[in-house]
């Protein structure tokens, strides 16, 4: 029988499928994945060929589908393991508020980066509108032209309000979308918002930290009353990137990636090379101080430290 994997649990798979509805199921025996090293080899939203166990109410799955995509980070903690945050992905939606929590420029680029190098079409999501001061609005409204100028969709809305979540909802008919984001930014109140039948449980940010409660604490998948899924994922602290070459960086920065044939070496990484396009482009304002130095930070593996206010 085949199924989609929606949630998983250490090593239990909660599996969706159409003759068994949902039925949960373990692993057969080890499963590797080729090239990845993940400290989950099946994740949420894979689509798996699982048997039914003798006597039971549970499956085991026994063979896992070519992925359409997935997306991996590494945590920025000690271990450095990988962990496929979901596959099959249509869109992933990164909600982003300006404070409580504070999102930065070095978190947000880290991610669009490795969307790009996945191929996932990633929307930007400015959440908690009805909250902005004149300066938050004004912060808000320097990143919207940022991230609108070099390609990606950007839609400011408010979970609680119901602003812009119309909109969010027009993108989500039919796909398989993702929200990821901090802690506290309000994934789970927008699934409410826009599914309210799946009551997602959801807590407010601490006043004195201004950090959510890691409220959500696996990836689920939920079926949309309107056609589609939706993946709500706990809230992540750091996005490490996984792996990639230093040249190959230039790559995932769309505008970037744009100028590069004008550098005068064509294996130039923009950082001390006479004649580099991308960092005249950074001199005159064409490419966002912000990005560039997203990409210093990509290119020297530093963990971003999502603490320090990188917009400037
Ligand atoms: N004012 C305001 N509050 C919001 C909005 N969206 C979410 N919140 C509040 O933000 C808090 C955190 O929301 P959650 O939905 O739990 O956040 P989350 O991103 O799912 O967090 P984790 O599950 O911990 O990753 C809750 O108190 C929500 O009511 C919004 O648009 N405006
Ligand atoms: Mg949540
Ligand atoms: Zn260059």
């Amino acid at each position: 029988m085949k199924g989609v994997v929606t949630k998983s649990t250490g090593s239990w798979y909660t599996v969706f499928s159409e003759e068994k509805d949902v039925i949960e199921c373990r692993l057969k025996g080890k499963f590797r994945i080729q090239g990845i090293k993940s400290t989950n080899p099946v994740a949420v939203g894979d689509y798996v060929l699982f048997e039914l166990e003798e006597g039971k109410n549970t499956g085991v799955i026994t063979e896992i589908l070519d992925r359409k995509n997935y997306i991996i980070r590494k945590s920025v903690n000690l271990s450095k393991q990988t962990h496929i945050i979901a596959a099959n992905i249509d869109i992933a939606f990164l909600i982003v508020t300006i404070d409580n929590p504070p999102t930065f420029t070095g978190f947000i680029d880290r991610f669009l980066a490795t969307a790009e190098a996945y191929s996932i079409k990633a929307v930007l999501l400015f959440n908690k509108l009805d909250t902005y001061s004149d300066d938050e609005l004004s912060k808000l409204a320097e990143l919207e032209i940022i991230y609108t100028d070099i390609g990606y969709q950007c839609i400011a809305i408010s979970a609680t309000k119901k602003i812009g979540v119309d909109e969010v909802q027009a993108l989500m008919v039919g796909k398989t979308t993702m929200f990821s984001g901090h802690s506290g930014v309000g994934k789970s109140t927008l699934i409410n918002a826009i599914e309210p039948g799946l009551n997602l449980k959801t807590a407010e940010v601490s006043k004195t930290h201004k950090q959510g409660m890691h409220t959500t604490t696996f990836a689920e998948m939920f079926k949309l009353s309107f056609g589609g899924y939706i993946i709500d994922t706990p809230g992540i602290k750091g996005f490490g990137v996984v792996d990639f070459e230093q040249e190959e960086i230039t790559d995932f920065f769309p505008e970037f990636f744009a100028l590069k044939s004008e550098c005068k070496f064509n294996n130039c990484i923009h950082v001390n090379e006479p004649k580099c396009a991308i960092k005249k482009a950074v001199e005159t304002g064409e490419i966002a101080y912000s990005r560039y130095k997203s990409y210093l930070q990509m290119l020297q593996g530093e963990e971003e430290n999502y603490r320090i206010d990188i917009y400037n």
